[in-house]
């Protein structure tokens, strides 16, 4: 080993980029399990990766969580230790871990970054921790710390399969029927995000998703198309199809924010200027440019469009609506990056 390489003493270090759906996730049938009521398909990003640390220690008392240098506390800071005690259940381990994780996207901003936290903070800690785990089995441990997080265990286009929503069998027939692996396509889009705002949401993914399924009539309607939604989208991305994958995941997304609209009391992140770039994006096809716009939880919108087109696109949006526009593509899946046992 040569003398600089990291040792364990270091701890194990992961990498993992934001995922983005193209096909949504939106709802839970089990929390505890976080067994989602539909599957959902995404484009793993080529930026925005988060950076987690994992260094097992016995001198610990309690998991020690630094997000970009700052101690995590109270939820953030219970989810990490939530999922730390998974591993360590599955690893026969009570050692405490200190956690260091650099995000480079916002936290909280409807911009993914549980999805990369939580792949990196997965693949980090199964190899801190011993477990010798392969993709599909690290995909349903990932989804355990956050459900969109098991789609960033890998690169490019990922489907992320809810399983049976009538089961009623035990919990580990249902753990093993959900998660995720990559898809096939022949498409390499860019996506461009208009950065709207970056603060955090104010009321999280989890609560809003809860809220919709409990109370939104529109809910069971978006769930049931949404399974003709991803039928179809696979079937464009083999064909390579940028027009219909970019129909269908405009009208997934849309309508998944119409459920919200209509939970009680109403969930609403979408503000005046993500109406601003839906209003831009329909212009960008009006003039025969085939970009089509998704939306998460947050107001900022990310426009799916052909690579030689991002460029004018990325113009389109940042003259519309005044802000800061990131051009991305498809990226790697979730790696380890030092320190590998
Ligand atoms: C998605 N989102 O498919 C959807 C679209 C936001 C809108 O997955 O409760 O942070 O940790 O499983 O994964 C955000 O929800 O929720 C999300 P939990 P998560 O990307």
């Amino acid at each position: 080993m040569p003398v600089d390489a990291p040792g364990l003493d270091d701890g194990v270090t992961a990498v993992a980029h934001p995922n983005i759906a193209l096909v949504k996730y939106w709802g839970k049938r089990d929390e505890r399990l976080i067994l989602p009521v539909t599957d959902s398909l995404s484009l793993t990003l080529d930026a925005f990766p988060t950076t987690t640390t994992v260094r097992p220690d016995p001198a610990l008392s309690t998991d020690e969580v630094t997000l970009n240098g700052i101690a995590a506390e109270g939820e953030a800071h219970r989810r990490v230790t939530t999922f730390l005690d998974l591993v360590r259940a599955r690893a026969g381990s009570t050692e405490r871990a200190a956690v260091t994780t650099l995000n480079s996207v916002p936290t909280g901003a409807g911009l993914a970054s549980s999805a990369s936290g939580f792949a990196a903070l997965a693949v980090a800690s199964a190899a801190a921790y011993g477990l010798r785990l392969d993709a599909t089995a690290l995909s349903r441990l990932t989804r355990r710390g956050s459900g969109s997080a098991s789609r960033s265990i890998f690169g490019g286009f990922a489907v992320w399969y809810a399983g049976p929503e009538d089961d009623a069998g035990d919990d580990r027939a249902r753990d093993l029927a959900s998660y995720a692996e990559p898809v096939s396509a022949e498409l390499d889009p860019a996506l461009v995000i208009a950065l709207l705002d970056t603060g955090p949401k104010a009321v999280s993914s989890r609560a809003a998703m809860k809220r919709t399924v409990g109370t939104s009539p529109l809910y069971r309607p978006w769930a049931e198309s949404s399974r003709a939604d991803l039928a179809q989208m696979r079937e464009a991305l083999l064909r390579g199809d940028l027009e219909a994958v970019g129909e269908i995941a405009e009208r997934n997304a849309l309508g998944m924010h119409a459920t919200m609209l209509a939970a009680r009391p109403a969930v609403r992140y979408l503000s005046p200027a993500s109406l601003t770039v839906l209003d831009a994006v329909l212009e960008l096809r009006r003039a025969g440019i085939p970009a089509y716009a998704t939306i998460d939880a947050g107001p900022n919108v990310k426009v799916l469009c052909r690579r030689g087109d991002a460029d004018r696109v990325a113009g389109a949006v940042r003259a519309a609506a005044a802000c800061r526009v990131v051009v991305t593509g498809r990226g790697p899946g979730a790696r380890l990056h030092s320190g590998v046992r």
